[in-house]
């Protein structure tokens, strides 16, 4: 397929389980320099056969994955030999992704890949190997120890989840990040707020502090303090309810 119509993170689509968003916290001025080396930007591990790993390129520079002897290892329950070796072919161009797919995946993870593998892949409690040559340059999991069934948990494990990059600010990387002036000044009026309500007992109360945008996986859902996402964009996460300590020994669990 042709590389040059690809764009980063298009195996969102394919999600077949639930993703998670992970608040992002960064200092400003944490920004680092352009990677150097491919890394895996997302991760599919779903239903049956649905498997994929997608590997960025945000090196500057077209890699030829053959000549360059990029490989994917998948080490099995703890194993510390590796039971199956992926030599990956093709390229993938600066700020491209490259999707490597099980071969007996659904047709929309298939759309989306590179190359396909119909060896029995990993199912959560597995290590995942980027390398070139035998130098590894990324690594899902832990070679030689055996989570159990996953890594992590919940909706953010490495079984039955949609993983995707995020923790750092740069091109390649999922970003949930919200740009808050504190220092700005604001009127509070009911038809300003996003509730169903048409009150609010804080109704032309002066306030410190605004929201001037807002990124949800990389999308921006509020610019410029005006929400400009898409209805039904927002995930559900899931939470258990607070261990909070009342008074006299009563809690709520
Ligand atoms: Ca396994
Ligand atoms: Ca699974």
């Amino acid at each position: 397929m042709s590389s040059s119509s690809k764009s980063r993170g298009r195996l969102l689509p394919a999600l077949l389980v639930a993703t998670v968003v992970i608040p992002l916290v960064f200092a400003l001025g944490s920004a680092r320099a352009q990677p150097t080396e491919l890394f895996f930007s997302e991760y599919i591990e779903g239903s049956s056969n649905n498997k994929a790993l997608e590997i960025f390129n945000g090196t500057g520079a077209t890699v030829n994955l053959g000549a360059s002897t990029y490989n994917v290892q998948m080490f099995f329950n703890g194993s510390s030999v590796a039971g199956l070796t992926i030599n990956l072919v093709g390229t993938v161009a600066d700020g491209d992704v490259f999707v490597l797919a099980q071969a007996s995946a659904g047709p929309t993870i298939l759309a989306q890949a590179d190359q396909t593998n119909g060896s029995g892949w990993f199912n959560g409690d597995d290590a995942v190997v980027l390398r070139k040559g035998t130098t590894v340059i990324d690594v899902i999991g832990q070679i030689g120890f055996d989570p159990g069934t996953e890594w992590g948990t919940g909706v953010t494990s490495t079984a039955d989840n949609t993983l995707r990059r995020k923790g750092t600010i740069e091109a390649g990387r999922d970003a949930d990040i919200v740009l808050f002036d504190p220092d700005a000044q604001r009127i509070v009026r009911a038809v300003d707020l996003h509730h169903t309500s048409d009150y609010t007992a804080y109704e032309g109360m002066e306030a410190s502090g605004i929201v001037r945008s807002v990124f949800v996986r990389g999308e921006a859902v509020v610019r410029d303090g005006a929400f400009v996402g898409q209805r039904g964009f927002g995930r559900f996460l899931e939470r258990q309810i607070a261990n909070l300590r009342l008074a006299s020994g009563v809690t709520m669990a």
